[in-house]
């Protein structure tokens, strides 16, 4: 594998943001693609009870992913911690209000795989990074069962202050950028997260954040979204800029959204 694309937050944004990454697959010739999570919810105003957003979005991110794969894409899927309460079937303050949607959900979900972290050479990869409070396990790194459903459901409620948790600091799933950056784990420092929203990304820091797709309640875009690409033969890193950031990807949006 020599090409590889990271994949900032999409939030049911799949059918507009993976028509991108097929171009770049093809112009670079990508081998290899990690979601780094949080494929479900949105802040956008009232999607949480659009239960029909939801489902065309995954299923567009499922399919997306069966037909990677046959074309011989390896692709990652990495658990956020918005999907992490789908896939445990505990409704919270953003999931979907609907019970049945809700587990349904949950069930496609499974489809994708989800796994907590990758190692992409030196750098670990996880949804919100991994702190000095947070080990890394082997498990971590293979597809999640419930066999681990307790220590699922410390990640799952792991939230530091600044995310506005009662905890020292948030776990591998709910992390806010700076405390990786701040207090990394300590035998990983370097890391690639999603999860803290990005303008664009900044290929400087040892902590590279990737959550370039971000949108407010507004439809406001946050981000430029751009897409990580690392060569594993020059070890290096570079920004593909995408043409996210667009009145098109509004008015598409827009009428996704409320499409039928
Ligand atoms: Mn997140």
């Amino acid at each position: 594998m020599t090409k590889t694309i990271l994949v900032g937050d999409t939030h049911l944004k799949n059918a507009l943001i993976l028509p991108i990454i097929d171009d770049i697959i093809e112009n670079h010739k990508v081998e290899q693609v990690i979601f780094v999570g949080d494929y479900l919810d949105t802040k956008i105003l009232g999607q949480q009870d659009n239960a029909k957003l939801y489902a065309k979005d995954l299923i567009y991110l499922v399919d997306w992913k069966n037909k990677a794969t046959e074309k011989g894409i390896s692709c990652t899927f990495l658990i956020g911690n918005h999907d992490i309460f789908y896939y445990m079937g505990i409704p919270t303050s953003f999931t979907l209000t609907n019970q049945e949607a809700f587990e349904a959900i949950g069930d496609t979900l499974e489809e994708l795989d989800l796994q907590i972290a990758f190692q992409l050479d030196d750098y670990l990869i996880s949804h919100a990074g991994y702190n000095f409070l947070f080990d890394v396990e082997d498990w971590h790194f293979s597809r999640l069962s419930l066999e681990n459903e307790d220590e699922l459901i410390r990640f799952a409620s792991a939230i530091g202050p600044m995310r506005g948790g009662q905890d020292l600091a948030g776990s591998p799933v709910w992390a806010h950028i700076e405390e990786i950056e701040i207090a990394p784990n300590p035998e990983y420092p370097k890391q690639i997260v999603g999860h803290t929203p990005q303008p664009s990304i900044d290929l400087s820091k040892n902590i590279i954040g990737i959550d370039t797709f971000a949108i407010d309640e507004e439809m406001n875009f946050y981000g430029n979204g751009d897409i990580l690409l690392y060569d594993s033969e020059s070890k290096e890193f570079s920004v593909i800029a995408t043409k996210w950031k667009s009145v098109e990807t509004f008015d598409r949006l827009k009428k996704y959204i409320g499409g039928k």
